[in-house]
């Protein structure tokens, strides 16, 4: 046992007795969102608010909290707004240039991505996770103007700027400490007297600018060529957010737990900035790690004002909680009991989200903890569509009904598919009812389509593949095929095979197989997702080796992540001598893995 989780243990056992003592047993999670609802209504107006603006009505409230201490929403500001003078300097105030930047999960994220909205720039957060060579391609695809990193990402990110005239700007720790609350930045012996704040609420661009500018730059895998960037308009992202704070009841007396990267809309909108919007709080730890989520789940020492009560992660993050658990917990009843009381009284909500939540693990996290957990569905385009109810029957394998302000409708041709064929609308919904145009009274099976305000407008520079994804009358068309049955809503999955969904992450086969295809000892391949409980897919490369050569998954690894996302690199190789193509030279994915993988079926 190493001695983190000895220390846990101790703190566990000697809890347990007083926490029996003082608990009156509540399994019923909403009896404890009755208890937190809220006392301030939240305001939305038909302008949009960016997040900033928000901030300095909640002023010295806490909102955030990371490895380094408390900040309050005056202290971002302030800083954000320091930070934004800069960038006002170099690119002129809402030029809406892109300001691209790879920093650690904590405040400096958070005051960084502020100052870009302030500045009224386009943000592009960036991961470490991405080797150099793709994140030069974010660099050039979106001609970031400016870079911003910390010291430990110079070696990196240096030489992908030299000889251009991007800046390159190290993120400064002074902004950290001006945002940080007064007793911390006295810990820390810090001073910001002079800085001159000005007027905060005067903070941003002025006139309707956020009414119509971008905000924000995702880049999302797709079927063919490169990853597409998702531009996010401030009315898109300010309509995600209000949607979810209306859906999921969420209060200035939220505490939000982080342990999502920064680069998706998961962890953007739904963990940092629902709770910030709110005027709630969020506590961010650099990393997930399971021991780091359990410490906050059960957290003993905290007052109920300071201990995380909403949870959100994607399905491989609550396996690995419910490895952990069964690895460390599960024969010590009292801490079992413990572990029960204090998760099902003291959060709020939990909610899972990204991929597919399997049934195993949704009961296993239920026998846990008393959450069953909030199965919501999404994606970077459009953020958060479909979603089981906060009060009432939450449907292992579904994910609920619209979400408020989001329309979806499911289609399907009707014959041979051509152009002249328009799709039928087989559903049409919203947060209200769903509508059904098809005499079958069974279930019903459609693409996912969407609108509203919440739908991204455009792929940067790809207008090619912008007019692609909508239908002529405006629809998203999400690629997801959809299952409609008693007034719920079902994924049954990516229309296409050549899309990957590994720990949350999206990911092209087709962009791995051109990594590996570089290979010196490969000469065909084929990658797949093969279903696994933990990561719900895995990636899989099949292939085949030039004559006399051999290659082990080390060795393709080693190789992949020079060019690929961690998260895409193939941990499963399986070496054949053929790979069978039909005679238009295409091959059946779908068949192949039922023929190689036959036992990794989906629990
Ligand atoms: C990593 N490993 C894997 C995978 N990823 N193995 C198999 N399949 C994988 N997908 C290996 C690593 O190579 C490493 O091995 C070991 O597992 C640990 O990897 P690590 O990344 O450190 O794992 P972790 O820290 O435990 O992270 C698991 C995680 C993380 C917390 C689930 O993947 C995560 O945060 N995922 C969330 C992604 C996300 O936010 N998606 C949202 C996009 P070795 O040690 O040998 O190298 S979708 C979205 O935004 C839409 C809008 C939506 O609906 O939400
Ligand atoms: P991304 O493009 O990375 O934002 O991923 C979005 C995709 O994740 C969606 O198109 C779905 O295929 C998948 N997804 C998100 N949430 C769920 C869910 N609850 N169940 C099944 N698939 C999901």
């Amino acid at each position: 046992m190493s001695s983190i989780i000895r220390r846990r243990f101790r703190v566990f056992i000697n809890s347990v007795t007083r926490y029996q003592k003082s608990i009156t047993f509540k399994r019923k999670q909403q009896t404890f969102a009755a208890l937190n609802s809220t006392t301030e209504t939240h305001q939305v107006t038909n302008d949009v608010v960016p997040v900033f603006k928000h901030a300095a009505q909640y002023s010295d409230r806490t909102a955030l909290r990371d490895l380094h201490g408390d900040y309050t929403y005056r202290g971002l500001l302030l800083s954000a707004k320091q930070f934004a003078n800069e960038l006002n300097e170099i690119l002129g105030e809402g030029t809406q240039e892109r300001v691209a930047f790879l920093l650690p999960n904590d405040a400096s994220y958070v005051i960084t991505q502020w100052a870009c909205w302030i500045s009224g720039q386009i943000a592009i957060p960036l991961n470490d996770q991405h080797p150099p060579t793709v994140l030069d391609y974010y660099i050039k695809d979106s001609d970031a103007k400016v870079f911003i990193t910390t010291q430990e990402h110079l070696p990196v990110v240096e030489p992908l700027l030299a000889k251009t005239k991007r800046h390159l700007i190290v993120f400064d720790n002074v902004l950290r400490s001006i945002a940080m609350k007064v007793d911390e930045k006295v810990a820390n012996n810090k001073d910001d007297s002079q800085h001159d704040f000005g007027n905060l609420i005067d903070a941003g661009v002025t006139g309707d600018f956020y009414n119509k500018s971008d905000a924000l730059i995702i880049y999302t895998s797709g079927t063919t060529s490169k990853p597409k960037g998702v531009v996010l308009s401030h009315k898109n992202i300010y309509t995600q957010v209000n949607s979810l704070i209306s859906a999921w009841n969420h209060t200035d007396k939220d505490i939000f737990l982080h342990t999502l990267p920064l680069h998706h809309v998961h962890g953007i909108i739904n963990v940092l900035l629902c709770p910030l919007y709110v005027g709630g709080r969020c506590v961010i730890l650099p990393k997930f790690s399971a021991s780091g989520v359990w410490s906050e789940l059960t957290a003993v020492n905290l007052q109920n004002t300071d201990r995380i009560n909403v949870f959100a992660a994607v399905p491989t993050t609550y396996k690995k909680l419910i490895d952990e658990y069964d690895q460390l917990f599960t024969k010590n009843n009292k801490i079992k009991e413990y572990i029960y009381n204090v998760c099902s009284t003291k959060i709020r909500l939990m909610i899972s989200g990204s991929a597919p939540l399997p049934k195993p693990i949704f009961d296993r996290w239920e026998e846990i903890t008393g959450h069953r957990l909030l199965e919501r569905y999404g994606m970077s385009e459009a953020g958060m569509m479909l979603s089981n109810p906060l009060e009432g029957e939450r449907i292992t394998g579904t994910v609920g009904t619209p979400l408020p302000g989001v329309e979806v409708r499911l289609t399907r041709f009707q014959s041979n598919k051509s152009e002249k064929n328009e799709p039928k609308v087989l559903v049409h919904g919203n947060a209200k009812s769903s509508q059904v145009f098809t005499s079958s009274t069974n279930s019903i099976i459609g693409d996912l389509q969407v609108k509203g305000d919440a739908v991204f407008k455009y792929y940067w520079n790809k207008p090619e593949a912008t007019k692609e994804s909508f239908t002529k009358d405006g629809w998203f068309k999400t690629g997801d095929t959809v299952m409609y049955e008693n007034g719920i809503y079902k994924i049954l999955g990516r229309s296409s095979v050549d899309i990957i969904k590994s720990g949350g992450y999206k990911i092209s086969a087709l962009e791995v197989e051109t990594a590996i295809l570089g290979h010196p000892n490969i000469v065909d391949c084929i990658v797949v997702g093969v279903d696994d409980l933990t990561w719900g897919q895995k990636v899989a490369a099949i292939v085949v080796l030039k004559e006399g050569t051999q290659l082990i998954l080390s060795e393709l690894r080693e190789f992949a992540k020079k060019t690929l996302p961690a998260y895409s690199v193939p941990t499963i190789l399986k070496v054949v001598n053929k790979i069978t193509k039909n005679n238009m030279g295409k091959v059946n994915k779908t068949q192949i893995v039922h023929l190689l993988f036959p036992k990794e079926t989906k629990s």
